[in-house]
Protein backbone atom coordinates (compact mmCIF):
# COMPACT_ATOMS: atom_id res chain seq x y z
CA UNK A 1 0.00 0.00 0.00
CA UNK A 2 1.47 3.11 -1.31
CA UNK A 3 2.03 6.32 2.09
CA UNK A 4 -0.98 9.07 1.55
CA UNK A 5 1.54 12.35 1.11
CA UNK A 6 -0.58 14.10 2.97
CA UNK A 7 -0.40 11.84 6.04
CA UNK A 8 1.15 14.92 8.23
CA UNK A 9 1.30 13.47 11.60
CA UNK A 10 3.23 10.75 10.01
CA UNK A 11 5.73 13.10 7.65
CA UNK A 12 5.94 15.58 10.19
CA UNK A 13 6.97 12.59 13.00
CA UNK A 14 9.60 10.81 10.40
CA UNK A 15 11.27 14.48 9.93
CA UNK A 16 11.72 15.15 13.40
CA UNK A 17 13.22 11.45 13.50
CA UNK A 18 15.26 11.81 10.80
CA UNK A 19 16.46 15.39 11.25
CA UNK A 20 20.22 15.82 11.28
CA UNK A 21 19.55 18.02 14.42
CA UNK A 22 19.08 16.75 17.64
CA UNK A 23 15.65 17.10 18.39
CA UNK A 24 14.26 17.55 21.93
CA UNK A 25 11.07 17.54 23.27
CA UNK A 26 9.74 18.28 26.73
CA UNK A 27 6.36 18.88 28.36
CA UNK A 28 5.90 22.50 29.83
CA UNK A 29 6.10 22.26 33.20
CA UNK A 30 8.07 25.48 34.74
CA UNK A 31 7.96 25.16 38.21
CA UNK A 32 10.85 23.25 39.62
CA UNK A 33 12.12 20.79 39.03
CA UNK A 34 10.99 21.22 35.22
CA UNK A 35 10.22 20.31 32.36
CA UNK A 36 10.72 16.83 31.89
CA UNK A 37 11.92 15.11 28.33
CA UNK A 38 9.15 13.13 26.72
CA UNK A 39 11.32 12.66 23.36
CA UNK A 40 14.72 12.73 21.79
CA UNK A 41 14.85 11.94 18.10
CA UNK A 42 17.86 9.50 16.95
CA UNK A 43 20.61 12.29 16.53
CA UNK A 44 20.22 12.97 20.06
CA UNK A 45 21.58 9.93 20.77
CA UNK A 46 24.31 9.83 18.58
CA UNK A 47 25.61 13.58 19.93
CA UNK A 48 25.23 12.36 23.22
CA UNK A 49 25.87 8.84 23.64
CA UNK A 50 22.43 8.37 26.02
CA UNK A 51 19.47 6.35 24.60
CA UNK A 52 16.11 7.40 24.51
CA UNK A 53 15.02 5.33 27.27
CA UNK A 54 17.87 6.52 29.34
CA UNK A 55 16.86 10.04 29.06
CA UNK A 56 12.83 10.25 29.07
CA UNK A 57 11.90 11.62 32.54
CA UNK A 58 15.02 13.92 33.02
CA UNK A 59 15.74 18.13 32.73
CA UNK A 60 17.23 18.34 29.65
CA UNK A 61 20.11 20.23 31.89
CA UNK A 62 21.35 16.68 32.93
CA UNK A 63 23.71 16.56 30.33
CA UNK A 64 24.96 20.50 31.36
CA UNK A 65 28.19 20.94 33.45
CA UNK A 66 29.57 23.43 36.09
CA UNK A 67 30.75 25.60 33.34
CA UNK A 68 27.44 26.33 32.00
CA UNK A 69 27.17 29.82 32.78
CA UNK A 70 24.39 31.39 35.47
CA UNK A 71 23.51 33.85 32.78
CA UNK A 72 22.68 31.83 29.83
CA UNK A 73 20.63 29.88 32.62
CA UNK A 74 18.48 32.42 33.89
CA UNK A 75 17.97 33.69 30.56
CA UNK A 76 16.67 30.62 29.59
CA UNK A 77 13.97 30.30 32.63
CA UNK A 78 13.33 33.80 31.89
CA UNK A 79 12.10 33.35 27.94
CA UNK A 80 10.88 30.52 28.62
CA UNK A 81 8.35 31.78 31.21
CA UNK A 82 7.81 34.37 29.29
CA UNK A 83 6.77 31.94 26.22
CA UNK A 84 9.82 32.97 24.35
CA UNK A 85 12.02 31.24 21.86
CA UNK A 86 15.89 30.95 23.67
CA UNK A 87 19.20 30.66 22.00
CA UNK A 88 21.96 29.71 23.87
CA UNK A 89 25.94 27.97 23.41
CA UNK A 90 26.55 25.97 26.20
CA UNK A 91 29.34 23.17 27.28
CA UNK A 92 27.16 19.59 27.74
CA UNK A 93 28.98 16.60 28.64
CA UNK A 94 28.15 12.88 26.81
CA UNK A 95 27.17 9.79 28.45
CA UNK A 96 31.19 8.91 28.53
CA UNK A 97 32.02 12.25 29.87
CA UNK A 98 33.41 14.03 26.92
CA UNK A 99 32.54 17.85 26.80
CA UNK A 100 31.20 19.30 23.54
CA UNK A 101 30.14 22.74 22.95
CA UNK A 102 26.82 23.05 21.77
CA UNK A 103 24.23 25.34 20.14
CA UNK A 104 20.71 25.22 20.97
CA UNK A 105 17.11 26.51 20.75
CA UNK A 106 14.36 25.97 22.74
CA UNK A 107 11.07 27.17 21.35
CA UNK A 108 7.42 27.07 23.31
CA UNK A 109 4.65 25.07 21.36
CA UNK A 110 1.47 26.14 22.32
CA UNK A 111 -1.90 23.90 21.65
CA UNK A 112 -4.72 24.76 19.73
CA UNK A 113 -6.04 27.38 23.53
CA UNK A 114 -2.99 28.71 23.06
CA UNK A 115 -1.59 27.52 26.04
CA UNK A 116 2.26 26.35 26.40
CA UNK A 117 1.98 22.63 25.57
CA UNK A 118 5.72 21.37 25.42
CA UNK A 119 8.98 22.97 24.37
CA UNK A 120 10.87 22.16 21.17
CA UNK A 121 14.95 22.19 21.49
CA UNK A 122 16.74 21.76 18.51
CA UNK A 123 20.76 21.11 19.16
CA UNK A 124 24.18 21.06 17.45
CA UNK A 125 27.27 19.60 18.35
CA UNK A 126 29.50 22.80 17.48
CA UNK A 127 32.65 21.75 19.16
CA UNK A 128 34.75 21.61 15.71
CA UNK A 129 34.08 25.03 14.63
CA UNK A 130 34.67 26.40 18.71
CA UNK A 131 37.96 24.29 18.73
CA UNK A 132 38.94 26.18 15.15
CA UNK A 133 37.96 29.49 16.21
CA UNK A 134 40.01 29.10 19.47
CA UNK A 135 42.80 27.88 17.05
CA UNK A 136 42.70 30.89 14.46
CA UNK A 137 42.03 33.13 17.60
CA UNK A 138 45.10 32.08 19.34
CA UNK A 139 47.54 32.41 15.70
CA UNK A 140 46.49 35.49 15.55
CA UNK A 141 47.81 36.53 18.95
CA UNK A 142 50.95 34.75 19.55
CA UNK A 143 54.27 34.36 17.63
CA UNK A 144 54.26 31.01 16.35
CA UNK A 145 58.27 30.85 17.19
CA UNK A 146 57.82 31.36 20.94
CA UNK A 147 54.97 30.89 21.52
CA UNK A 148 54.66 34.76 23.26
CA UNK A 149 51.91 36.85 22.77
CA UNK A 150 52.52 39.16 19.54
CA UNK A 151 52.71 43.03 19.29
CA UNK A 152 49.16 43.05 18.45
CA UNK A 153 48.47 41.11 21.41
CA UNK A 154 50.52 43.27 23.26
CA UNK A 155 49.19 46.69 22.25
CA UNK A 156 45.88 45.18 23.52
CA UNK A 157 46.89 44.78 27.18
CA UNK A 158 49.13 47.73 26.88
CA UNK A 159 46.10 50.40 26.33
CA UNK A 160 44.36 48.37 28.49
CA UNK A 161 46.68 48.98 31.59
CA UNK A 162 46.73 52.39 30.78
CA UNK A 163 43.24 53.37 30.18
CA UNK A 164 43.03 51.44 33.93
CA UNK A 165 45.90 53.73 35.32
CA UNK A 166 43.93 56.60 34.03
CA UNK A 167 40.47 55.48 35.53
CA UNK A 168 42.21 54.36 39.22
CA UNK A 169 45.48 55.33 39.46
CA UNK A 170 48.48 53.73 40.23
CA UNK A 171 51.77 52.75 38.23
CA UNK A 172 52.81 49.96 36.01
CA UNK A 173 56.34 49.39 34.50
CA UNK A 174 56.74 48.38 30.83
CA UNK A 175 60.20 46.49 29.79
CA UNK A 176 61.90 46.34 26.07
CA UNK A 177 64.42 44.42 25.69
CA UNK A 178 66.72 43.87 23.35
CA UNK A 179 69.13 40.68 22.94
CA UNK A 180 72.48 41.88 22.63
CA UNK A 181 74.95 40.61 18.92
CA UNK A 182 72.32 38.60 18.33
CA UNK A 183 73.65 38.82 14.45
CA UNK A 184 76.74 37.70 15.47
CA UNK A 185 75.23 34.47 17.35
CA UNK A 186 73.10 33.96 14.27
CA UNK A 187 76.43 34.29 11.82
CA UNK A 188 78.26 32.26 13.84
CA UNK A 189 76.11 29.08 14.93
CA UNK A 190 73.07 29.35 12.37
CA UNK A 191 69.73 30.73 12.01
CA UNK A 192 68.31 27.65 13.96
CA UNK A 193 70.26 27.91 16.81
CA UNK A 194 69.73 31.72 16.85
CA UNK A 195 65.93 30.66 17.15
CA UNK A 196 66.89 27.76 20.07
CA UNK A 197 67.82 30.82 21.90
CA UNK A 198 65.16 33.26 21.19
CA UNK A 199 62.58 30.31 22.79
CA UNK A 200 64.93 29.66 25.15
CA UNK A 201 65.01 33.33 26.61
CA UNK A 202 61.02 33.24 26.61
CA UNK A 203 61.63 30.59 29.19
CA UNK A 204 63.81 32.49 31.18
CA UNK A 205 61.88 35.75 30.94
CA UNK A 206 58.26 33.50 31.94
CA UNK A 207 60.33 31.68 35.21
CA UNK A 208 61.24 35.39 36.36
CA UNK A 209 58.44 37.59 35.88
CA UNK A 210 55.28 37.07 38.43
CA UNK A 211 52.11 35.18 36.88
CA UNK A 212 50.47 39.08 36.89
CA UNK A 213 53.28 39.98 33.94
CA UNK A 214 52.50 40.10 30.29
CA UNK A 215 55.70 39.51 28.43
CA UNK A 216 55.46 39.04 24.55
CA UNK A 217 57.65 39.01 21.41
CA UNK A 218 57.76 42.75 20.04
CA UNK A 219 59.25 41.42 16.82
CA UNK A 220 62.91 39.74 15.85
CA UNK A 221 64.87 40.00 18.89
CA UNK A 222 63.15 42.39 21.07
CA UNK A 223 60.72 41.60 23.22
CA UNK A 224 58.69 43.62 25.65
CA UNK A 225 57.32 42.80 29.23
CA UNK A 226 54.27 44.51 31.14
CA UNK A 227 54.24 44.36 34.45
CA UNK A 228 51.02 46.20 36.27
CA UNK A 229 51.13 47.38 40.09
CA UNK A 230 54.20 47.98 39.86
CA UNK A 231 56.22 51.03 40.81
CA UNK A 232 59.07 52.33 39.36
CA UNK A 233 61.56 51.47 41.89
CA UNK A 234 60.16 47.82 41.47
CA UNK A 235 59.97 48.25 37.79
CA UNK A 236 63.70 48.37 38.16
CA UNK A 237 64.34 45.56 40.61
CA UNK A 238 62.32 43.32 38.44
CA UNK A 239 64.68 44.74 34.85
CA UNK A 240 67.74 43.99 36.58
CA UNK A 241 66.84 40.72 37.63
CA UNK A 242 65.83 39.18 34.32
CA UNK A 243 68.94 40.66 32.66
CA UNK A 244 70.84 38.43 34.91
CA UNK A 245 68.58 36.09 34.82
CA UNK A 246 69.58 35.66 31.29
CA UNK A 247 73.15 36.43 31.83
CA UNK A 248 73.59 33.72 34.06
CA UNK A 249 71.43 31.53 31.90
CA UNK A 250 73.47 28.51 29.74
CA UNK A 251 72.25 28.89 26.62
CA UNK A 252 72.94 26.17 24.02
CA UNK A 253 76.64 26.63 22.49
CA UNK A 254 76.62 30.17 22.89
CA UNK A 255 78.85 31.14 25.52
CA UNK A 256 77.19 34.72 26.71
CA UNK A 257 74.18 36.17 25.89
CA UNK A 258 73.02 39.17 27.07
CA UNK A 259 69.87 42.20 27.16
CA UNK A 260 69.88 45.56 26.77
CA UNK A 261 66.76 46.73 28.93
CA UNK A 262 64.74 50.26 28.45
CA UNK A 263 63.14 50.09 31.59
CA UNK A 264 60.01 52.95 32.33
CA UNK A 265 57.64 54.05 34.58
CA UNK A 266 53.89 54.27 33.44
CA UNK A 267 51.53 56.53 34.63
CA UNK A 268 47.63 57.91 34.85
CA UNK A 269 47.53 60.05 31.42
CA UNK A 270 50.45 58.20 28.84
CA UNK A 271 49.44 57.35 25.41
CA UNK A 272 50.79 53.53 24.42
CA UNK A 273 52.82 55.10 21.51
CA UNK A 274 54.80 57.87 24.10
CA UNK A 275 55.61 55.17 26.56
CA UNK A 276 57.04 52.93 23.90
CA UNK A 277 58.91 55.97 22.04
CA UNK A 278 60.60 56.16 26.08
CA UNK A 279 61.06 52.38 26.44
CA UNK A 280 62.88 52.64 23.29
CA UNK A 281 65.20 55.33 23.70
CA UNK A 282 66.04 54.09 27.19
CA UNK A 283 67.12 50.53 25.31
CA UNK A 284 69.43 52.17 22.93
CA UNK A 285 70.54 54.26 25.91
CA UNK A 286 71.68 51.25 27.10
CA UNK A 287 73.44 50.22 24.37
CA UNK A 288 75.23 52.75 23.96
CA UNK A 289 75.92 52.50 27.44
CA UNK A 290 77.69 49.27 27.17
CA UNK A 291 74.84 46.92 26.39
CA UNK A 292 74.11 43.75 29.03
CA UNK A 293 72.67 46.84 31.42
CA UNK A 294 69.39 48.47 32.25
CA UNK A 295 68.45 51.81 31.34
CA UNK A 296 65.27 53.92 32.47
CA UNK A 297 63.51 56.78 31.01
P1 LIG B 1 72.55 44.99 19.07
O1 LIG B 1 73.32 44.58 20.25
O2 LIG B 1 72.88 46.37 18.60
O3 LIG B 1 71.08 44.86 19.29
O4 LIG B 1 72.98 44.03 17.92
P2 LIG B 1 72.11 42.96 17.17
O5 LIG B 1 73.04 42.15 16.35
O6 LIG B 1 71.25 42.22 18.10
O7 LIG B 1 71.15 43.90 16.34
P3 LIG B 1 70.65 43.86 14.87
O8 LIG B 1 69.39 44.65 14.85
O9 LIG B 1 71.76 44.29 13.96
O10 LIG B 1 70.34 42.35 14.58
C1 LIG B 1 69.19 41.72 15.01
C2 LIG B 1 69.30 40.32 14.50
O11 LIG B 1 68.22 39.52 14.97
C3 LIG B 1 69.26 40.25 13.02
C4 LIG B 1 68.28 39.16 12.69
O12 LIG B 1 68.80 38.23 11.82
C5 LIG B 1 68.04 38.51 14.02
N1 LIG B 1 66.70 37.97 14.11
C6 LIG B 1 65.54 38.65 14.11
N2 LIG B 1 64.49 37.79 14.19
C7 LIG B 1 65.03 36.54 14.27
C8 LIG B 1 64.46 35.23 14.37
O13 LIG B 1 63.24 35.03 14.40
N3 LIG B 1 65.32 34.18 14.45
C9 LIG B 1 66.66 34.36 14.41
N4 LIG B 1 67.41 33.28 14.51
N5 LIG B 1 67.21 35.57 14.28
C10 LIG B 1 66.42 36.65 14.22
MG1 LIG C 1 66.92 44.82 17.75
MG1 LIG D 1 69.81 43.26 19.25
Amino acid sequence: MTQDPCDWPRLLGACVDQAYNAVIITDARLEAPGPEILYVNPAFERMSGYGRDEVVGLNPRFMQGPDTEREVLDRLRRNLQRGEPFEGHTINYRKDGTPFHMEWTTTPVRGDSGDITHFVAVQRDITRQVELETELELRASTDPLTGFYNRIRFSEYLGNELNRLRRYGGEATLLLLDLDHFKAINDEHGHDLGDRVLKELCQVLEENSREADIPARWGGEEFVLLAPETFAQEGELLAEKLRQAVANHPFPAVAAVTVSIGCVSLSPGDSPDEVLRRADDAMYAAKEAGRNRVATG
